[in-house]
């Protein structure tokens, strides 16, 4: 099980003054280091599995700390080593002193996510598995806290392991009559397998689908306030992100370059952006912006299309929009004394002076979230680098249908089949390039 030499240490709790601190080691070494610094009722090498000490953490004679240390024993960890974790008071101090005892004593400081690398190279865990630790640790909302349990539960790996299973037993199954008819003896029933490779089609097109709804609920929702210069788009920003995050001024073009923040609304993770206001300009760092826009615009999933309500512009920008679902909004209804004009129901009315109708527009903004199509229970794909190796398998499982009906031969589909596993099995990580697999680590903090 233990595939790594090193034994690795950090501080598993954020820096700062706290209770208590965790300073956490795995390793083959990790005992024998603690033996050299603690001082308790038990020796270290007699610790049992899941077990919990009280004792003293020394060094050259002197007592640092009264500390309590969790013990798991390989294979029962985390990691698959064995760890152990060292719970200290919470000072800053005393928490770098421990970790510098135990680098003196023969550990090495953890790179980020190290531990739960070790985890999933260690077969703990299944890639999708190890992304949900870091999504669980990041998520803001229920939603997306919702979307990384279950994914850490193994639901979204289960999914994806019966169809990896559909797939080769039916890949078995061509394999053999290609031998058979190698001796003229071929018995495929080319309806059947037609059949076959429709259903699983279905539920690769299932998990694709899903990968709409795991990405807005995890990664965030991303809403983009667009329109003419002037019209108080920043204005609207603030307000909705409730915080003055965005200069607003009565310049015309005073938006250069976009501004995000994340808000939280009915549990949905909300990305806002402000953008530069769209018009023609012939300065050089407001058409940078003005490009900008165009690209945020592009990825958003809903666009604020405001006006002034005074202005009685019509926006010429607004075609080049493409379908970009939207939601018009009409601001400054301060400025309009007659108030019978807000009749159209679609129109979000707003002032972001006073804050009328900001409500209204926040429900208009839910409405438009398209998700719960899902049973989360059943596991979601949750990000761009598990939607595109689905995408992938999707399209090789496409080919192998379009071979089986054209009757082409059974190698080409035998080919399009695992091709599609392929593709699957990079999703779990049973088959993932180095680099994919260090730039999903990176994102982790260090002690985790
Ligand atoms: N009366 C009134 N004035 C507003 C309202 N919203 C914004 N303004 C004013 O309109 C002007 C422009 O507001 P901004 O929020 O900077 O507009 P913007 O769309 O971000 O402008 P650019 O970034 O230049 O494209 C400022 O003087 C604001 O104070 C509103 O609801 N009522
Ligand atoms: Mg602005």
């Amino acid at each position: 099980m233990n595939k790594h030499n090193s034994t690795i240490a950090a501080i598993s709790t954020p820096a700062g003054i706290g209770g208590i601190s965790i300073v956490r080691m795995s390793g083959s070494k990790s005992i024998s280091i603690l033996s050299k610094s603690l001082k308790c009722k038990t020796l270290p090498k007699n610790f049992r599995t899941n077990s919990i000490h009280h004792g003293k953490f020394v060094d050259s004679g002197k007592i640092i700390d009264d500390v309590m240390v969790s013990v798991f024993i390989s294979p029962n960890s985390y990691t698959g080593e064995d760890i152990v974790e060292i719970n200290c008071h919470g000072g800053n101090f005393v928490t770098h002193r421990i970790l510098q005892i135990l680098l003196k004593n023969g550990a090495q400081i953890a790179k980020p996510g190290e531990f739960t690398k070790r985890a999933f190279l260690n077969g703990k865990m299944d890639l999708t598995e190890a992304e949900a630790v870091i999504d669980l640790i990041h998520s803001k909302t229920k939603h997306s806290q919702e979307v990384a349990i279950s994914q850490l539960e193994g639901k979204l790996y289960s999914s994806i392991k019966k169809i990896l299973n559909k797939i080769t037993t039916l890949r078995t199954e061509i394999e053999l009559n290609i031998d058979f008819s190698e001796q003229g003896l071929e018995k495929i029933n080319f309806k059947e397998l037609l059949e076959k490779l429709r259903i699983i089609k279905k539920e690769i097109e299932l998990l694709v689908n899903t990968g709409n709804e795991g990405i807005i609920l995890n990664e965030g929702y991303r809403v983009v306030i667009a329109g003419e210069s002037n019209a108080g788009k920043s204005s609207i920003f603030n307000k909705l992100v409730e915080n003055e995050r965005s200069i607003v001024t009565d310049i015309p073009g005073t938006t250069r370059d976009y501004i995000e923040e994340d808000i939280s609304l009915q549990g949905y993770l909300i990305k806002v952006f402000d953008t530069a206001g769209l018009r023609k300009s012939n300065n050089k760092i407001e058409n940078v912006g003005i490009e900008k826009s165009f690209s945020i615009i592009n990825k958003a999933h809903l666009l604020l299309w405001v006006h002034d309500i005074t202005a009685n512009i019509k926006s010429s920008m607004k075609s080049q929009l493409n379908d970009k679902d939207f939601i018009e909004v009409f601001n400054k209804i301060d400025l309009v004394k007659n108030k019978t004009i807000y009749k159209n129901s679609s129109i979000a009315y707003v002032s972001a002076l006073t804050g009328e109708g900001i409500d209204k527009l926040k429900a208009k903004i839910i409405s438009k979230i398209d998700v719960n199509k899902y049973d989360i229970s059943n596991g979601l794909i949750s990000n761009s680098r598990q939607l595109a190796a689905a995408t992938k398998g999707l399209k090789a499982l496409k080919k192998a249908m379009k071979a089986t009906q054209e009757k082409i031969g059974l190698e080409f589909i035998a080919f399009d089949l695992r091709t599609a596993s392929k593709a699957l099995e990079e999703i779990i990580g049973k088959i993932t390039s180095d680099e994919i697999i260090n730039s999903i680590f990176d994102k982790f903090c260090v002690g985790k």
